[in-house]
């Protein structure tokens, strides 16, 4: 069991996102009082700095240095006051466009592989995307003013957040046996892969794409959603460093170079690990097929399927673009790549991450 000191990153993600929107104990179906609640935090992110950021909206920027646009940052902050969570909660982390979608997959199938097991027809990924399969908090649970009531769902129960480790609803991180599964990459990679989605969304609303020169410079700056990058990444590498039996991190690079190993290792993580028979049986090498890119991004779910975030409704096929590791050489000068690379090196420096 986890157990806490003064300064250590768990305690400092627990403390109260702000007092000025009073205690609530909201309840779903109390509509005017979570109207409330949402206004507050409205109000209270309203009042904070902030950018434009790179798909044209504006990036606010939270008390504890991380930016967002409005809606987002909100439902993290009513997450953080209204979600209760379970000691057999798994929660998975990432920085947008860092392999949520295939860890959502791999999470879900292995989770999920007696009721569903990789090769059956009904498997729920033919007809939903991953998005669906496991909800963000800030994107689609706590949004438009609603509390949901999460109770009725079955153990372990899945989500997901963008969010940094210092923001994180303070139950999970309070909960001491919820388990966060992290998925970090290269920060150039992706850095292109933000770039190249924003764009799409830009050109979708009649705006000019942005230059790579211009989303490196908010890169650097920091000034992306829930960047800076160094920082989210170094949150979750101290948790896991001071808590690895909860906190799970993972590398996209690495995955893609062994998935099978990753598989298992995020199996025994979350307390189900392969059978001999399942090893056998060719269970592992099912679940990393079917989570590939390549059978994933083939999906009539994926072709055709919407997921309808608080920021709009996104094509569920723009979440799968190359799927490859450095594909930020195609796109970013020596230059660029250089003056990441040095930022990355000065910001992971004493960290003991493996840069
Ligand atoms: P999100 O955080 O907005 O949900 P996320 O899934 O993290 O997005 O990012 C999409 C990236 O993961 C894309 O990378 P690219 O732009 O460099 O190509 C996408 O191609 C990649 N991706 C999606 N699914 C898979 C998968 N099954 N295997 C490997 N990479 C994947």
């Amino acid at each position: 069991m986890y157990t806490s000191s003064v300064d250590d990153p768990w305690l400092s993600a627990s403390y109260t996102m702000s007092s000025s929107v009073g205690t609530y104990p909201p309840q779903e179906g109390h509509a005017e009082t979570n109207q409330e609640l949402y206004q507050g935090f409205t109000n209270l992110v309203s009042s904070w700095p902030c950018f434009p950021g790179f798909s044209g909206s504006q990036l606010y920027r939270h008390g504890k240095g991380w930016h967002a646009s409005l809606a987002p940052m909100v439902g993290t902050m009513v997450a953080d006051t209204c979600f209760t969570a379970r000691p057999t909660d798994i929660v998975v982390a990432t920085l947008p466009k860092s392999g949520t979608t295939w860890i959502k997959a791999l999470l879900y199938s292995t989770v999920h592989r007696r009721e569903y097991p990789a090769d059956s027809c009904d498997h729920p990924f033919n007809s939903l995307g991953l998005h669906e399969c496991i909800k963000f908090f800030e994107y689609q649970l706590y949004t438009q003013n609603k509390i949901p009531d999460l109770n009725e769902l079955p153990d372990p129960r899945l989500f997901s957040t963008h969010v940094p480790f210092v923001s994180l609803p303070r139950s999970v991180v309070l909960a001491s046996s919820c388990k966060i599964v992290y998925v970090c990459r290269d920060p150039k990679d992706h850095l292109i892969s933000q770039w190249s989605f924003a764009n799409k969304f830009r050109i979708s609303k009649g705006l000019e794409p942005l230059s790579v020169e211009a989303a490196t410079d908010f890169f650097c700056d920091g000034v992306t959603p829930f960047g800076p990058y160094w920082d989210h990444v170094l949150g979750y590498w101290r948790a896991h460093l001071a808590c690895p039996e909860q906190v799970l991190f993972f590398r996209y690079e690495e995955m893609s170079l062994d998935p099978v190993a990753h598989v298992r290792k995020l199996a025994e993580f979350v307390g189900r690990p392969f059978s001999v028979e399942e090893e056998e049986d060719g269970t592992v090498d099912a679940i990393v097929k079917l989570c590939s890119f390549e059978h994933m991004a083939g999906l009539e779910a994926t072709k055709d399927g919407k997921t309808e975030l608080v920021t709009g409704a996104v094509e569920n096929s723009s979440y799968f673009r190359r799927g490859v590791v450095a594909d930020w050489k195609n796109h970013l000068s020596p230059e660029m790549a250089k003056k990441i690379d040095a930022i990355t090196e000065a910001k992971f420096r004493g960290s003991g991450f493996p840069v």
